[in-house]
């Protein structure tokens, strides 16, 4: 397997449709002075839809060499990923121009923002893998690394827990091609466990807007008590999310999704008076991790290195992080097959010698034989925080058997002996029910045998 270079790698950031515009958007809106962040070559955000590209646009203050609408539907494509798929097949040479224009030549590798519900981004993200791994190849000859941060829906919405299904077998299946025409990682970041997480963690200013905004005061409620009085902010009994409050719930979430895709850039980024052991960057991640990764982040944490005891404390903090900061639930005993650490902070803190320590903290959440990958990023600053960013590589995820039951139920609905039933199949989604009875399949094979109704977390 060809290596990447990890001392000179610079990274291209794409957004696919709405939500892939949104989080590339406001994650190189927040650079200082318009730069881009170091190892961020450049970026393009592309949809086929004209009202929703000129809507981030606007929001991020996004140049329009940066902007791409392709396709001549332009207004989406509603769901249907079979569209999106040919959107992108259909407008290959533009999004190449582009491209070149913008100037992808030498780059290591890029990164492409999508939710994995929608149609545009969905459906577009294996064509335009397909297409930049075929470019390189070709014409550059060489293996670049391609990362898909990819966004799962909320509760019950069946529609998008099909698409999801698809969206993850396809791009595991093209890793199987010749010459692997998939990504070398696909990130989970899963809205339903991110606004969790955003509503019992944050109970802050950006709370208190929305529950002005939803007449419910969300800051008071306890989780339990959130499900129970107020099902419809969390889909819970109700038929379909709620689209209204999905707009302001997303701005909620996106924010605690870049923390960790902010730190996942970073070991490798080049700073005075920081040292990076073993040296680590952004493309280190794809020879070290499985296919299917969730991060979480610690990004406050605290330890007391001249109180002794780290073992302990690093324990601590490593549970901490496991149950409550995984950007996609992975229940109490994810057993993941590979694990990536980055430990921020002081030269106190993040140091070497901590290894054995990590590692055994780590244990208790990996499956028998798995690999351990511990990065420390150490800083002169005494002052600098320190955080921890764990990255899992194939653990096991509650969350994709309701994923997989919603999916069942909305093909099992159109299911039957009547071709005009059946016709749901090619009308909505632009594909046949034998595809995505394989996509349903394939996911139940790789992770079915682990994540039964029992070892859903609460
Ligand atoms: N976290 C997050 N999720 C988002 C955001 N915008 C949309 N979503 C989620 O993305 C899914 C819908 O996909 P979109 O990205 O809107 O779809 P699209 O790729 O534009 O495709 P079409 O609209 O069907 O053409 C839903 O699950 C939304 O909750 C965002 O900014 N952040
Ligand atoms: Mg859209």
């Amino acid at each position: 397997m060809e290596t990447v270079n990890s001392n000179t790698s610079q990274v291209f950031c794409i957004g696919l449709g709405e939500c892939g515009s949104n989080l590339v958007g406001s994650y190189l809106a927040r650079s200082k002075k318009g730069e881009l962040p170091p190892r961020i070559r450049e970026y393009l955000v592309m949809n086929t839809d004209r009202g929703d590209l000129l809507k981030a646009r606007q929001k991020y203050s996004i140049s329009s060499k940066r902007t791409l609408l392709y396709s001549d539907a332009e207004i989406g494509v509603g769901g249907k990923f079979s569209a999106g798929f040919d959107a992108v097949i259909s407008s290959e040479d533009i999004i190449l121009n582009q491209l070149q224009a913008l100037g992808y030549e030498g780059i290591s590798g890029f990164c492409i923002f999508t939710s994995f519900g929608g149609g545009t981004g969905c459906g577009g993200t294996p064509a335009l893998i397909r297409l930049l791994r075929k470019r390189f190849a070709e014409q550059e000859k060489r293996k670049i690394f391609i990362y898909v941060f990819g966004v799962l829906p909320f509760n019950n919405q069946s529609s998008e827990a099909v698409n999801s299904v698809w969206a993850l077998s396809k791009l595991l299946r093209l890793q199987l091609e010749e010459g692997n025409m998939g990504p070398d990682l696909i990130l989970l970041l899963s809205n339903r466990t991110m606004l969790e997480r955003v509503l019992s963690m944050q109970r802050g200013e950006s709370v208190d807007l929305l529950s002005r905004q939803t007449g419910n005061d969300l800051a008071d409620l306890s989780k339990e008590k959130l499900k129970s009085t107020t099902p419809i902010i969390l889909g819970q009994d109700s038929n379909e999310f709620p689209t209204q409050l999905e707009e302001q719930f997303v701005e909620l979430i996106n924010p605690l999704a870049l923390e960790s895709i902010a730190e996942m850039l970073s070991p490798g980024v080049p700073e005075i008076g920081k040292e990076v052991l073993p040296t680590t960057d952004i493309g280190d991640f794809a020879l070290k991790l499985d296919s299917v990764v969730v991060p979480a982040m610690f990004n406050d944490l605290t330890v007391f290195p001249e109180v002794g005891g780290m073992g302990s404390q690093l324990n601590t903090a490593i549970e901490y992080t496991v149950s409550n900061c995984s950007l996609t639930n992975m229940g109490n005993n994810p057993a993941a097959s590979s694990v990536f650490s980055v430990l921020s902070g002081s030269r106190d803190i993040a140091r070497v010698e901590f290894d054995p320590f990590l590692k055994k903290s780590l244990t208790p959440f990996l499956a028998k034989g798995a690999s351990i990958s511990p990065t420390y990023c150490a800083y002169d600053d005494d002052a600098t925080k320190a955080s921890l960013l764990l990255l899992f590589g194939l653990p096991k995820i509650p969350e994709l058997h309701d994923i997989l039951e919603e999916a069942k139920s909305l093909i099992q609905l159109h299911s039957g002996d009547s071709e005009l039933k059946q016709h749901w199949f090619k009308r909505s989604k632009g594909t046949t029910r034998e595809e995505l009875i394989n996509a349903v399949n394939d996911l139940e094979k790789l992770f079915g045998y682990y994540i039964t109704p029992e070892q859903k977390s609460t």
